[in-house]
């Protein structure tokens, strides 16, 4: 299975809304199969398709501590259809700005509608690191990106660790 690169910010790809998926053909298919190999190889617990430089509604998510426990879960179109009032702080990192971490608040626990590799609508509840993870991904589906969260000194404090870290790799 062919590894994908995964963009990085500031990328213009990870600032567009990605287009719905209108049928899951065996190219979509596809593409989440390669898109969990390139998590693994991250390694990761999520990636959304525009990550990989492709800008449509599909993202993966597997929170499997090793191999021999993996269990991907595949969302063709997510969508949040409800979030609960609690919001959580948790810390977050994100493949597209590589060893940046940050607190970010969000809702506790959601509920996501989404399309399994079939075609089939199905329904997730999740709260802890899944809820976490879901929306993060969600997000990548509209341009949004964990820094987004934060304040602006702290987004500008991010990225010029992220700048100052090319430059030193470089
Ligand atoms: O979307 C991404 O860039 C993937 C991101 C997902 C994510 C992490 C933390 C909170 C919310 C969403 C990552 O996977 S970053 C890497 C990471 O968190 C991790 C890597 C190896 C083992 C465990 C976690
Ligand atoms: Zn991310």
């Amino acid at each position: 299975m062919p590894l994908l690169q995964i963009l990085q910010v500031p990328h213009p790809l990870l600032k567009r809304v990605a287009a719905p998926v209108e049928r899951v053909t065996d190219d979509i298919r596809r593409l989440m199969d390669d898109m969990l190999a390139t998590m693994y190889a991250a390694p990761g617990i999520g990636l959304a398709a525009p990550q990989v430089g492709v800008s449509r509604r599909v993202i993966v998510v597997d929170l499997a501590k090793d191999e021999t426990s993996r269990a991907p879960l595949r969302l063709v179109n997510p969508a949040v259809l409800w979030a609960s009032e609690e919001q959580v702080i948790m810390e977050e990192g994100c493949l597209s700005l590589p060893d940046q971490f940050a607190e970010v608040r969000r809702p506790a626990a959601v509920k996501v509608s989404y399309q399994d590799e079939s075609g089939a609508a199905r329904e997730i509840e999740a709260d802890g690191m899944l809820a976490r993870c879901l929306q993060h991904e969600i997000d990548h589906l509209d341009g949004v990106l964990f820094i987004d969260h934060l304040s602006l000194l702290r987004r500008q404090m991010i990225l010029r660790r992220l700048e100052k870290a090319r430059r030193v790799r470089a």
